[in-house]
């Protein structure tokens, strides 16, 4: 696979740009394939000899995890998040009906797709156990390829639906957050600092003399630095926490838990450095060759209920003061009762 790789890198002598870019994104595609993990599968069944048919229906497509009640079920599918669960009904102490509504309420295994395996197979029980929430019914004595199928379906589903709730939070353009994963990263972020009265950092960083880095050098290289600015500041983005978020335009948003003003002004720093250091000729900048940004930075320890507006405001009155004194550089302040 290396060196298919190499070959196609040779090609770019050959400006054949679009050709190894398509056969690059195969080859990654296939490499991702070969490497993949087995989808893991959690059977939970009271009944040792259900869960051996189970596993020999399974084959060795799958990776199979077994739990022997509906607590040891939940225990090992909130330590292990399997991709689906295969779920007895009739089970001592906890039943499927109560395993399922205690996976549902819990935020790591709400998603992951339920099958219950039972004897029971009136359409009343079917029926009641897709409205609490399982995602099929399959009925014992179980047909191992109907199984099979049955759980390649729900994978396939629960991957697309991953899919799209990750698009969802994603900005089309660059990749990075969009509004709708800022807000909700700002709302959680706000609490957590509260509760622990902690600071909370958030920059406005907005490039500089953008239009007429458009007017010079046309839309699509105007999309490409955008792209690029974004990934190279995603790139100084450390902890799990931090968030980069495109806020709209070419401006964007940082936000950093527990930074406090001498924290932020190095972070911000570094960002605005990382931009610089990309080197994206801009000739009719009156700030510098080269594409730079400006950043407004402001910081407080949230004291009140959720109400972001004046971080914002103060992040954004810092941008103004960074444009206004000549661009290409940060300016921080703390903000009081935030
Ligand atoms: P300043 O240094 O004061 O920020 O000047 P500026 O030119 O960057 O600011 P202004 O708000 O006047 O212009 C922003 C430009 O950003 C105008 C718009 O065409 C461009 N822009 C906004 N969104 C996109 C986009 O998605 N792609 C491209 N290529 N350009 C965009
Ligand atoms: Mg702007
Ligand atoms: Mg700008």
């Amino acid at each position: 696979m290396h060196g298919f790789r190499n070959c196609f890198q040779a090609c770019t002598r050959f400006q054949f740009d679009v050709a190894r870019e398509r056969c690059s994104q195969i080859i990654t595609w296939l490499e991702n394939a070969m490497t993949e993990r087995l989808p893991r599968i959690l059977a939970i069944d009271d009944v040792p000899a259900n869960l051996l048919t189970l596993g020999a229906a399974l084959g060795d497509c799958f990776e199979l995890q077994i739990a022997t009640s509906g607590a040891i079920g939940i225990a090992q599918a909130l330590q292990s998040t399997p991709d689906l669960i295969l779920l007895d009904v009739m089970m001592p102490e906890m039943d499927g009906y109560q395993a399922l509504s205690t996976l549902r309420a819990e935020p790591t295994t709400r998603d992951i797709p339920v099958i219950f395996v039972t004897a029971q197979n009136s359409p009343a029980d079917e029926m009641r156990a897709l409205e609490a929430g399982a995602a099929d019914f399959i009925s014992k004595p179980i047909n191992p390829a109907v199984l099979r199928a049955r759980i390649q379906t729900h994978l396939t589903l629960k991957r697309q639906a991953d899919q799209l709730r990750a698009m969802v939070f994603v900005d089309g353009l660059t990749g990075v957050a969009n509004r709708r994963q800022l807000d909700e990263s700002l709302l959680n972020e706000w609490r957590a600092c509260r509760r622990a009265q902690s600071p909370l950092t958030l920059m406005m960083i907005d490039i500089d003399h953008f239009k007429q880095f458009n007017d010079t050098y046309g839309h699509l290289a105007g999309d490409a630095c955008l792209k690029a600015v974004a990934a190279a500041m995603n790139a100084g983005i450390g902890r799990s926490h931090d968030l980069l978020a495109r806020f709209g335009g070419e401006e964007f948003v940082c936000l950093f838990p527990a930074t406090d003003l001498i924290g932020a002004r190095a972070k911000a720093e570094q960002l605005r450095l990382a931009v610089q250091a990309l080197a994206i000729p801009h000739a009719d900048s009156s700030v510098a060759p080269v594409v730079t940004v400006s950043i407004g930075s402001a910081t407080t320890i949230p004291m009140a209920e959720y109400n972001v507006d004046p971080l914002l405001n103060c992040a954004d009155d810092q941008l103004y003061q960074a444009k206004r004194s000549g661009r290409n550089r940060v300016c921080s302040t703390e903000l009081q009762n935030g």
